[in-house]
Protein backbone atom coordinates (compact mmCIF):
# COMPACT_ATOMS: atom_id res chain seq x y z
CA UNK A 1 0.00 0.00 0.00
CA UNK A 2 1.31 3.61 -1.09
CA UNK A 3 1.52 6.20 1.59
CA UNK A 4 -1.06 8.13 0.01
CA UNK A 5 -3.45 5.68 1.21
CA UNK A 6 -3.10 5.63 4.73
CA UNK A 7 -5.98 6.84 6.86
CA UNK A 8 -5.90 8.75 10.64
CA UNK A 9 -8.55 10.19 12.27
CA UNK A 10 -10.39 10.83 15.41
CA UNK A 11 -14.15 8.88 16.03
CA UNK A 12 -16.55 9.70 18.51
CA UNK A 13 -18.34 6.71 20.41
CA UNK A 14 -21.48 8.50 21.31
CA UNK A 15 -25.43 7.21 22.75
CA UNK A 16 -27.30 6.73 25.59
CA UNK A 17 -25.93 5.42 29.00
CA UNK A 18 -25.53 1.69 28.96
CA UNK A 19 -25.54 1.82 24.82
CA UNK A 20 -21.85 -0.32 25.39
CA UNK A 21 -19.50 2.25 23.98
CA UNK A 22 -16.87 1.67 26.51
CA UNK A 23 -17.10 -2.55 26.72
CA UNK A 24 -16.67 -1.41 22.82
CA UNK A 25 -14.01 1.01 23.26
CA UNK A 26 -11.75 -1.91 25.49
CA UNK A 27 -12.74 -4.56 23.07
CA UNK A 28 -11.23 -2.40 20.20
CA UNK A 29 -8.07 -1.61 21.82
CA UNK A 30 -7.49 -5.10 23.64
CA UNK A 31 -6.84 -3.99 26.72
CA UNK A 32 -9.53 -2.37 29.93
CA UNK A 33 -8.72 0.89 30.10
CA UNK A 34 -12.34 2.25 30.60
CA UNK A 35 -14.47 0.88 33.02
CA UNK A 36 -17.64 -0.86 32.14
CA UNK A 37 -20.99 -1.53 34.48
CA UNK A 38 -24.40 -1.81 34.22
CA UNK A 39 -24.84 1.46 35.83
CA UNK A 40 -25.89 4.25 33.99
CA UNK A 41 -23.17 7.15 33.82
CA UNK A 42 -20.65 5.06 34.60
CA UNK A 43 -18.15 7.21 31.56
CA UNK A 44 -17.89 10.47 33.30
CA UNK A 45 -14.74 12.62 31.28
CA UNK A 46 -13.43 11.02 27.77
CA UNK A 47 -11.14 8.87 26.80
CA UNK A 48 -8.89 8.08 23.98
CA UNK A 49 -8.31 4.53 22.52
CA UNK A 50 -6.04 4.07 19.88
CA UNK A 51 -6.02 1.85 17.03
CA UNK A 52 -3.06 1.19 14.83
CA UNK A 53 -3.70 -0.82 11.74
CA UNK A 54 -1.58 -1.43 8.61
CA UNK A 55 -3.87 0.57 6.59
CA UNK A 56 -4.81 3.23 9.24
CA UNK A 57 -4.84 4.34 12.65
CA UNK A 58 -8.44 5.36 14.70
CA UNK A 59 -7.97 7.21 17.40
CA UNK A 60 -11.65 6.89 19.39
CA UNK A 61 -12.95 9.09 22.41
CA UNK A 62 -15.40 7.12 24.53
CA UNK A 63 -17.61 9.89 26.38
CA UNK A 64 -20.23 9.76 28.62
CA UNK A 65 -23.79 8.76 27.78
CA UNK A 66 -26.18 11.38 27.17
CA UNK A 67 -28.31 12.25 29.91
CA UNK A 68 -30.19 15.29 31.18
CA UNK A 69 -27.63 17.01 33.47
CA UNK A 70 -28.39 17.83 37.29
CA UNK A 71 -24.98 18.46 38.98
CA UNK A 72 -21.67 20.52 37.99
CA UNK A 73 -20.53 16.94 36.91
CA UNK A 74 -23.34 16.01 34.44
CA UNK A 75 -22.59 19.20 32.83
CA UNK A 76 -19.36 18.62 32.40
CA UNK A 77 -20.22 15.62 31.39
CA UNK A 78 -22.15 16.77 28.47
CA UNK A 79 -19.41 19.41 27.77
CA UNK A 80 -17.66 16.31 26.89
CA UNK A 81 -19.90 14.76 24.63
CA UNK A 82 -20.56 18.56 23.02
CA UNK A 83 -17.06 18.96 22.77
CA UNK A 84 -15.90 15.63 20.93
CA UNK A 85 -18.98 15.83 18.44
CA UNK A 86 -16.83 19.14 17.29
CA UNK A 87 -13.66 17.98 16.96
CA UNK A 88 -14.06 14.32 15.46
CA UNK A 89 -13.70 13.24 11.51
CA UNK A 90 -16.58 10.20 12.28
CA UNK A 91 -19.13 9.79 14.47
CA UNK A 92 -20.00 6.10 15.48
CA UNK A 93 -23.67 6.14 17.35
CA UNK A 94 -24.47 3.21 19.20
CA UNK A 95 -27.67 2.23 20.45
CA UNK A 96 -28.86 -0.44 22.71
CA UNK A 97 -30.76 -2.64 20.26
CA UNK A 98 -32.40 -4.46 22.55
CA UNK A 99 -34.45 -2.53 24.52
CA UNK A 100 -37.14 0.21 22.46
CA UNK A 101 -36.55 3.41 21.44
CA UNK A 102 -37.70 6.17 23.58
CA UNK A 103 -36.90 10.42 23.98
CA UNK A 104 -33.39 9.75 25.00
CA UNK A 105 -32.67 7.98 21.74
CA UNK A 106 -34.15 10.84 20.14
CA UNK A 107 -32.34 13.40 21.35
CA UNK A 108 -29.11 11.42 20.34
CA UNK A 109 -30.16 11.00 16.82
CA UNK A 110 -30.85 14.81 17.18
CA UNK A 111 -27.04 15.53 18.07
CA UNK A 112 -25.94 13.49 14.89
CA UNK A 113 -28.31 15.65 12.71
CA UNK A 114 -27.35 18.64 13.66
CA UNK A 115 -23.47 18.12 13.82
CA UNK A 116 -23.63 16.92 10.51
CA UNK A 117 -20.97 14.88 10.35
CA UNK A 118 -20.23 11.77 8.54
CA UNK A 119 -21.61 9.27 11.00
CA UNK A 120 -22.01 4.76 11.37
CA UNK A 121 -24.74 3.44 13.14
CA UNK A 122 -23.92 0.45 15.70
CA UNK A 123 -26.57 -1.60 16.87
CA UNK A 124 -25.14 -3.05 19.75
CA UNK A 125 -26.20 -5.90 21.73
CA UNK A 126 -27.27 -8.20 19.10
CA UNK A 127 -26.25 -11.27 21.12
CA UNK A 128 -29.92 -10.40 23.02
CA UNK A 129 -31.87 -10.26 19.90
CA UNK A 130 -32.93 -13.80 18.77
CA UNK A 131 -34.58 -12.89 15.63
CA UNK A 132 -32.33 -10.73 13.14
CA UNK A 133 -35.12 -9.68 11.20
CA UNK A 134 -36.54 -7.99 14.16
CA UNK A 135 -33.57 -5.57 13.80
CA UNK A 136 -35.38 -4.47 10.39
CA UNK A 137 -37.51 -2.00 11.84
CA UNK A 138 -34.67 -0.45 13.90
CA UNK A 139 -32.57 0.20 10.88
CA UNK A 140 -35.30 1.66 8.97
CA UNK A 141 -36.35 4.31 11.71
CA UNK A 142 -32.83 5.01 11.56
CA UNK A 143 -31.69 5.46 8.35
CA UNK A 144 -35.14 7.58 7.37
CA UNK A 145 -33.63 9.52 9.85
CA UNK A 146 -29.54 10.45 9.01
CA UNK A 147 -28.00 9.72 5.88
CA UNK A 148 -25.64 6.76 7.97
CA UNK A 149 -22.22 6.14 6.08
CA UNK A 150 -23.17 2.54 7.36
CA UNK A 151 -25.47 0.46 9.83
CA UNK A 152 -23.74 -2.44 11.44
CA UNK A 153 -25.38 -4.32 13.68
CA UNK A 154 -22.72 -6.11 16.84
CA UNK A 155 -22.10 -7.54 19.79
CA UNK A 156 -19.27 -5.43 21.89
CA UNK A 157 -19.58 -8.13 24.66
CA UNK A 158 -18.86 -10.98 22.52
CA UNK A 159 -17.09 -9.52 19.76
CA UNK A 160 -19.47 -10.40 17.16
CA UNK A 161 -19.11 -8.32 13.42
CA UNK A 162 -16.17 -6.02 15.40
CA UNK A 163 -13.78 -6.36 12.63
CA UNK A 164 -16.46 -5.59 10.11
CA UNK A 165 -17.04 -2.18 12.14
CA UNK A 166 -12.93 -1.47 12.15
CA UNK A 167 -12.88 -2.01 8.39
CA UNK A 168 -15.83 0.53 7.59
CA UNK A 169 -14.19 2.99 9.87
CA UNK A 170 -11.41 3.18 8.35
CA UNK A 171 -12.56 3.27 5.19
CA UNK A 172 -14.27 6.62 6.04
CA UNK A 173 -11.76 7.91 7.35
CA UNK A 174 -9.96 10.93 5.70
CA UNK A 175 -6.19 9.89 4.33
CA UNK A 176 -3.74 10.99 6.77
CA UNK A 177 -0.46 9.81 8.72
CA UNK A 178 -0.70 8.39 12.11
CA UNK A 179 -1.30 10.50 14.57
CA UNK A 180 0.19 8.82 17.80
CA UNK A 181 3.11 5.91 17.45
CA UNK A 182 1.87 3.04 16.57
CA UNK A 183 3.18 1.03 20.35
CA UNK A 184 0.39 4.05 22.12
CA UNK A 185 -3.36 2.92 23.50
CA UNK A 186 -4.30 5.22 25.09
CA UNK A 187 -4.36 9.01 26.16
CA UNK A 188 -5.00 8.19 29.61
CA UNK A 189 -2.19 8.07 32.29
CA UNK A 190 -2.03 4.85 34.27
CA UNK A 191 -3.16 6.38 37.29
CA UNK A 192 -6.78 7.36 36.14
CA UNK A 193 -7.02 4.25 34.65
CA UNK A 194 -6.09 2.96 38.16
CA UNK A 195 -8.66 5.52 39.43
CA UNK A 196 -11.27 4.05 36.81
CA UNK A 197 -10.69 0.10 37.70
CA UNK A 198 -11.39 0.81 41.18
CA UNK A 199 -14.77 3.08 40.40
CA UNK A 200 -15.88 0.09 38.45
CA UNK A 201 -15.72 -2.58 40.83
CA UNK A 202 -17.44 0.07 43.37
CA UNK A 203 -20.10 0.03 40.67
CA UNK A 204 -20.38 -3.30 40.28
CA UNK A 205 -20.47 -4.03 43.67
CA UNK A 206 -22.65 -1.35 45.32
CA UNK A 207 -26.60 -1.09 44.48
CA UNK A 208 -28.28 1.68 43.18
CA UNK A 209 -27.49 4.56 45.25
CA UNK A 210 -23.65 4.63 45.83
CA UNK A 211 -22.38 4.85 42.21
CA UNK A 212 -23.39 8.68 41.35
CA UNK A 213 -21.47 9.31 44.69
CA UNK A 214 -18.52 8.37 44.38
CA UNK A 215 -15.37 9.24 42.69
CA UNK A 216 -12.01 7.98 42.99
CA UNK A 217 -8.65 9.62 42.94
CA UNK A 218 -5.24 7.43 42.79
CA UNK A 219 -2.93 9.59 45.68
CA UNK A 220 0.34 6.88 45.49
CA UNK A 221 1.00 5.20 42.29
CA UNK A 222 4.81 4.06 43.30
CA UNK A 223 6.90 2.19 40.92
CA UNK A 224 10.30 2.61 43.03
CA UNK A 225 10.18 -1.21 43.95
CA UNK A 226 10.20 -3.46 40.22
CA UNK A 227 8.97 -5.94 41.75
CA UNK A 228 5.73 -4.42 43.05
CA UNK A 229 3.93 -1.29 42.32
CA UNK A 230 2.22 0.19 45.75
CA UNK A 231 -1.51 2.14 45.25
CA UNK A 232 -3.14 4.17 47.28
CA UNK A 233 -6.61 5.38 46.22
CA UNK A 234 -8.98 7.48 47.77
CA UNK A 235 -12.67 7.01 47.16
CA UNK A 236 -14.74 10.07 47.63
CA UNK A 237 -18.01 9.62 48.97
CA UNK A 238 -20.85 12.43 50.05
CA UNK A 239 -21.78 11.57 53.20
CA UNK A 240 -20.87 9.28 56.36
CA UNK A 241 -23.56 6.84 55.84
CA UNK A 242 -22.34 5.93 52.33
CA UNK A 243 -19.19 5.55 53.58
CA UNK A 244 -20.70 2.89 55.74
CA UNK A 245 -22.05 0.86 52.88
CA UNK A 246 -18.65 1.19 50.53
CA UNK A 247 -16.88 -0.22 53.32
CA UNK A 248 -19.09 -3.02 54.44
CA UNK A 249 -19.99 -5.44 57.20
CA UNK A 250 -16.44 -5.37 59.00
CA UNK A 251 -15.07 -4.07 55.95
CA UNK A 252 -16.04 -7.17 53.70
CA UNK A 253 -17.55 -4.58 50.56
CA UNK A 254 -13.74 -2.24 50.24
CA UNK A 255 -12.19 -5.64 50.82
CA UNK A 256 -14.25 -7.18 47.97
CA UNK A 257 -13.72 -4.18 45.73
CA UNK A 258 -9.74 -4.13 46.12
CA UNK A 259 -8.97 -7.67 45.53
CA UNK A 260 -11.12 -7.63 42.12
CA UNK A 261 -9.39 -4.08 41.49
CA UNK A 262 -6.12 -5.62 42.08
CA UNK A 263 -6.81 -8.54 39.69
CA UNK A 264 -7.30 -5.98 36.69
CA UNK A 265 -4.61 -3.52 37.16
CA UNK A 266 -2.21 -6.50 37.87
CA UNK A 267 -2.86 -7.52 34.19
CA UNK A 268 -2.93 -4.31 33.61
CA UNK A 269 0.71 -3.16 34.29
CA UNK A 270 1.57 -7.11 34.17
CA UNK A 271 3.43 -6.66 37.79
CA UNK A 272 2.59 -7.29 41.42
CA UNK A 273 0.14 -4.38 42.87
CA UNK A 274 -0.20 -3.57 46.71
CA UNK A 275 -3.17 -1.44 46.73
CA UNK A 276 -5.03 0.43 49.22
CA UNK A 277 -8.27 2.14 49.15
CA UNK A 278 -9.47 4.41 51.95
CA UNK A 279 -12.78 6.22 51.70
CA UNK A 280 -13.03 10.07 51.98
CA UNK A 281 -16.63 12.08 53.37
CA UNK A 282 -16.33 14.71 50.66
CA UNK A 283 -20.11 16.90 50.61
CA UNK A 284 -21.24 17.87 47.44
CA UNK A 285 -18.15 17.39 45.53
CA UNK A 286 -20.49 17.14 42.55
CA UNK A 287 -20.71 20.66 42.77
CA UNK A 288 -17.25 21.94 43.48
CA UNK A 289 -15.44 23.09 40.75
CA UNK A 290 -12.15 22.33 42.97
CA UNK A 291 -13.04 18.66 43.43
CA UNK A 292 -14.14 17.88 39.91
CA UNK A 293 -10.65 19.24 38.69
CA UNK A 294 -8.80 17.16 40.67
CA UNK A 295 -10.93 13.97 39.69
CA UNK A 296 -10.12 14.94 36.38
CA UNK A 297 -13.23 15.81 34.65
CA UNK A 298 -12.26 19.32 33.56
CA UNK A 299 -14.54 22.02 32.08
N1 LIG B 1 -25.51 -8.54 26.24
C1 LIG B 1 -24.67 -7.54 25.98
N2 LIG B 1 -24.34 -6.66 26.93
C2 LIG B 1 -23.48 -5.67 26.62
C3 LIG B 1 -22.93 -5.52 25.32
N3 LIG B 1 -22.13 -4.42 25.32
C4 LIG B 1 -22.17 -3.92 26.57
N4 LIG B 1 -22.97 -4.67 27.37
C5 LIG B 1 -23.29 -4.44 28.79
O1 LIG B 1 -23.97 -3.21 28.92
C6 LIG B 1 -23.63 -2.56 30.15
C7 LIG B 1 -23.16 -1.16 29.88
O2 LIG B 1 -21.92 -1.20 29.20
P1 LIG B 1 -20.93 0.05 29.14
O3 LIG B 1 -19.87 -0.29 28.17
O4 LIG B 1 -20.53 0.48 30.51
O5 LIG B 1 -21.92 1.15 28.50
P2 LIG B 1 -21.62 2.69 28.18
O6 LIG B 1 -22.35 3.00 26.92
O7 LIG B 1 -20.17 2.95 28.18
O8 LIG B 1 -22.34 3.40 29.40
P3 LIG B 1 -22.06 4.89 30.05
O9 LIG B 1 -20.58 4.99 30.29
O10 LIG B 1 -22.85 4.88 31.31
O11 LIG B 1 -22.55 5.88 29.05
C8 LIG B 1 -22.58 -3.44 30.81
O12 LIG B 1 -23.23 -4.26 31.76
C9 LIG B 1 -22.03 -4.27 29.65
O13 LIG B 1 -21.53 -5.53 30.05
C10 LIG B 1 -23.30 -6.48 24.31
O14 LIG B 1 -22.88 -6.45 23.16
N5 LIG B 1 -24.17 -7.45 24.71
MG1 LIG C 1 -19.03 4.20 29.26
Amino acid sequence: MSDNDYKSGYVALIGRPNAGKSTLLNRLVGEKIAAVSNKPQTTRHRIQGIVTRDDGQIVFVDTPGVHKPGHLLNRRMMAAVHDAILSVDLLVLMRDASVSTGNGDRFVLELVKQSEKPAILVLNKVDKIKEKGNLLPLIELYSNEYGFAEIIPVSALKGEAIDTLLDQIVKHLPTGEAIFSEDEMTDQPLRSIVSELVREKILQTTGEEIPYVTAVITEVFDETDPELTTIFCAIYVERASQKKIVIGKMGARIKDIGTKARHDIENLLGKKVFLKLFVKVVEDWRNRERDLDEIGIRE
